[in-house]
């Protein structure tokens, strides 16, 4: 797919040359055009490759445009990025565009890596899509055709709209997006929203100490958010056989609770 679209990007270019454009600068051009309601602005971001197939803002390249009075089907926008400018070679970009604030179209263009000499074209055009998601931080997610895609953000790896608390923010853990400040409890061995207690959501009904998942019911979290889970307290499943009630006799718990008691005895 990438190298269709590099290989269209050319024969694009080499029409631009022919018909009188000077010679190319190394960079990537995003035209965008024909979106489906009239936006006021567009909000580019652009990704560098980090490690691995992570993508994270540039915040050099990255930047909000106003378009209100501009008709971008007759008239498109074009974003030129230049080698050099953003922190890596291979970039990735997102476009959502604004009407007040409401998103009214997105766009975007693939993993892309600088061509030597080369204007690479990326003709976009603005539709509805609902997967796209922004944060206040500056994360964008998005899915196309069931892979999904993300340009991070410095500060908010796990773009969960919480900084880190290195980057002077508030998610205890920002590498795991179910740990934040505001995130229901549930009853996985984290501290979801990061007030400092294990599992302290109503797991423990019996009040032992023990929640329903294994955990120390309300322990002070790890400054990560993830509890420790001793498996010497696991609480079992219902149904399972735990331990039998007399020498001989195999118990089947009927709730987990009973099992827990069972177990105390
Ligand atoms: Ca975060
Ligand atoms: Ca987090
Ligand atoms: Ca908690
Ligand atoms: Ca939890």
């Amino acid at each position: 797919m990438a190298t269709e679209r590099a290989a269209l990007a050319l024969a694009v270019w080499a029409a631009l040359a022919a018909s009188g454009c000077r010679t190319p600068e190394t960079g990537i051009l995003i035209e965008v055009g024909a979106p489906p309601l009239k936006p006021d602005r567009l909000d580019f971001t652009i990704g560098a490759r980090a490690s691995g197939d992570r993508f994270v803002r540039d915040a050099d390249s990255s930047v909000e445009i106003p378009v209100a009075n501009r008709d971008l089907t007759s008239d498109p926008f074009r974003l030129l990025i230049h080698q050099g400018e953003t922190a890596g070679e291979t970039v990735s970009g997102a476009v959502v565009a604004f009407s007040g604030t409401q998103q009214v179209g997105f766009a975007s263009i693939p993993d892309t890596t600088f061509v030597a000499e080369k204007v690479l074209v990326y003709r976009v055009t603005l539709i509805d899509d609902p997967s796209v998601k922004l944060t206040t931080t500056g994360c964008v997610t998005w899915t196309v055709d069931g892979v999904a895609h993300t340009i991070s953000a410095p500060g908010d790896a796990d773009c969960d709209g919480h900084l880190s608390l290195a980057a002077g923010g508030d998610d205890c853990n920002d590498s795991d997006p179910t740990i934040s400040p505001g995130t229901p409890e549930i009853c996985d061995g984290k501290d979801n929203d990061c007030n400092g207690l294990c599992d302290d959501g109503g797991f423990d009904p019996d009040g032992d100490g023990i929640t329903t998942c294994g955990t120390m019911a309300s322990a002070p979290a790890p400054p990560n958010g993830i509890c420790s889970q001793p498996t010497a307290l696991a609480e079992p499943v219902t149904g399972q056989i735990v331990q039998p009630a007399t020498p001989g006799l195999d118990v089947t718990c009927p709730a987990p609770e009973n099992c827990e008691r069972m177990r105390s005895q």
